[in-house]
Parts: C-alpha cells; structure tokens; sequence
C-alpha cells in the first residue's frame, strides 16, 4: 500500500495516519448512509411496540381537557366502562361532576389529572363544582 520512493521505513503510526488520510472519499460516501439505514431500521425495530401504546394516548377518546375554565371536548363521547382521564391544564383546581352524580373526579388541582370511570349508559350532563359556568356533555355508548 505505502509506495514509499524515498526508501524510509514506515512506522506502524505514520502509516496508519498515513492510511487514514488515503481512505479515499467513496468509502465514506457508501458507509455513511449504510449506518443511518442500519441505524433508522434498529430504531423502528425498538420502538415498534411501545409506538402503539404512547401514540394511542395523544389523541385517547376517553380524555377530558380543561383549558381556560373550557371543557373539550364537547360533547365527549366514550363507551360504557371507560375511565375517562380528565387533564386539567389551568392553573386552579377545576371538577368534571356528574349533573346527575354519575361520575366526579372531586377537586383537579391545576396542572392536575383526575381519572372517573363511567359505567352506565346515557348522556351525561356535567359541570365543575367550583365553577358552576363550567359545563358539557359526555353521551357514554353501551
Ligand atoms: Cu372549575
């Protein structure tokens, strides 16, 4: 590989810089994208499974926001059995109760999250305690 003309022993560590520095540009351009191919499809491979489970929690039905003293959305819809997790994004306490008493989270303190589960059928009217303005509807499906 060294050609050397000027007849002068190579030592091991020139040699290698030396080599190094010769690796010529087309190796690089073949084994870089060759990494990021392995790379993306390593990734994808891992995050196969858990994908299914943290994508389905951004768009969940079975969420209530609550943002500037506003429910959504509205109406909410689930089926029977849900437990509808309600995310409260102000920064005071809000409630997600039942007209009727069907469902009440009590006090979810800003920045909070309160779960309720809904086991019957119908449509719900509701409010929040602390804020009687405060009101939608959950129609929950058999
Ligand atoms: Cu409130």
């Amino acid at each position: 590989m060294q050609t050397g003309g000027d007849g002068t022993a190579n030592i091991g560590a020139v040699s290698t810089a030396a080599a190094l520095r010769r690796t010529p540009t087309w190796l690089f351009v073949v084994i870089v994208p060759a990494v990021a191919v392995i790379a993306v499809v390593v990734t994808n491979f891992v995050s196969d499974s858990p994908q299914g489970t943290t994508a389905g929690s951004a768009t969940a039905p079975d969420t209530v926001v609550i943002k500037n003293f506003s429910f959504s959305p509205k109406p909410l819809t689930v089926t029977t059995g849900s437990t509808i997790t309600v995310i409260n994004d102000d920064s005071t306490a809000h409630t997600f109760t039942a007209n009727n008493g069907a469902f009440n989270t009590g006090d979810v303190g800003g920045g909070q999250r309160g779960r309720v589960t809904v086991d019957r059928v119908g449509t719900f009217a509701y409010h929040c305690e602390i804020h009687p303005f405060m009101t939608g509807t959950a129609r929950v499906s058999p």
